[in-house]
């Protein structure tokens, strides 16, 4: 610290130099606030000029004292509008960098879509509900009783080979078809009625093709006062014509289910769009056995009945055209998104 008046004069000139020079160098706000620290800091140079002026004689002090702070504040003010200029060309900087190119097409808004299946699952349920059907689910997981034996189904039958089951332990198992549901409805349901239950089911199968271990049926049921194969013929063929066209032809084959008796396979008949065509096995379907109305508590000498069960998979394969059934449960979404607004256009 300079002592007389007039070295400490001059030492504030040369001062003053080198703070504006420091100043005009500043080239960030980093730079800036490292300026700031090195003169106005606690310990900076003007910080401690003032510090000492208490060294001064009394006459001198004031004198030297107000020029010290006139230099300190206009530092400060100065040091303030070069902040201001440096954060404004900051912020320039940024918004060129950072700039919208408002030329460029928007970027697609996709909700997503319903699933194919989804889809097929809804048009059967209002095809169904305009015919009067009641829609009806119930659980997946379910007991030996209702996926078999309520369905005649006696243990250690061969019949239970016809469905590899998948067993989760504590006399529980994934239901291998959506019959199950059947006994559920008739056990809180008096006839006559008639019911449609859509819904998954579970089979031990090795996926292939036509094949996957988790797929969807959609089961139906019908009793009421002398039902006949008559009756349930008519619905299928009226069923799978408002799904497929007025021209579609079905034919039924005799099969064997535990539950129904007699029992037939159903088959439809498809046109290629090279002529030829091929008959299609779509569902296993049949008239109620006695047994299955007795272990529900309805009386077969009073009440006769008919039931169905399609693959739900099976039919959006044939109708959507899709040879392999596992392209449903892949998720490729190039597969998926052809199915937008399938939903309005499916009647012919
Ligand atoms: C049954 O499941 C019977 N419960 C159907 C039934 C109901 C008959 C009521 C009589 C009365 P089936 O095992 O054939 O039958 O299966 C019926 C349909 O489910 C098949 O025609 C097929 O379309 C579909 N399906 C069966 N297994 C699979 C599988 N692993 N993957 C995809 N679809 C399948």
């Amino acid at each position: 610290m300079p002592t007389g008046n007039s070295s400490l004069i001059e030492n504030l000139e040369d001062l003053r130099k080198e703070v504006f020079s420091a100043l005009q160098g500043a080239g960030d706000l980093r730079a800036l606030e490292e300026v700031r620290v090195r003169y106005l800091g606690k310990k900076g140079a003007i910080k401690s000029l003032q510090k000492g002026l208490g060294s001064l004689t009394p006459e001198e002090r004031p004198k030297v004292g107000a020029q010290v702070n006139q230099l300190h504040d206009e530092v400060e003010s100065a040091l303030e509008s070069k902040r201001d200029a440096l954060e404004s060309s900051a912020l320039e900087e940024r918004l060129k960098k950072e700039q919208i190119d408002i030329s460029l097409p928007g970027r697609e808004d996709r909700p997503g879509t319903p699933h194919p299946v989804s889809i097929l699952i809804d048009e059967i349920s209002t095809i169904f509900a305009r015919m009067g059907y009641d829609i009806y689910a119930h659980r997946e997981i379910e007991t030996d009783y209702y996926n078999f034996e309520a369905l005649n189904f006696p243990a250690d039958h061969p019949a239970r080979d016809m469905q590899d089951t998948f067993f989760v332990g504590e006399g529980l198992l994934l239901r291998s078809h959506t019959s199950n549901a059947q006994i559920h409805y008739m056990e809180h349901q008096k006839p006559p009625f008639k019911m449609i239950t859509p819904g998954r089911c579970y089979r031990c199968d090795t996926q292939d093709a036509t094949h996957l271990p988790l797929f969807h049926q959609v089961e139906g049921l019908v009793v009421a006062k002398d039902i006949s194969m008559a009756h349930l013929k008519w619905t299928l063929e009226t069923f799978l014509r408002e799904l497929f066209g007025p021209k579609t032809e079905i034919r039924m084959r005799p099969s064997f289910f535990p539950f129904t008796e007699p029992s037939a396979e159903v088959d439809v008949w498809f046109e290629g769009k090279d002529g030829e065509g091929k008959w299609l096995e779509m569902l296993g379907a049949g008239l109620v056995d006695p047994n299955v109305l007795l272990a529900c508590q309805i009386d077969p000498e009073e009440w006769s009945g008919f039931a169905f069960g399609v693959g739900v998979e099976r039919l959006a394969m044939v109708r959507y055209g899709i040879k392999d059934i596992r392209m449903f449960y892949e998720n490729d979404v190039r597969v998926l998104r052809q199915f937008e607004g399938q939903r309005q256009s499916w009647r012919r």
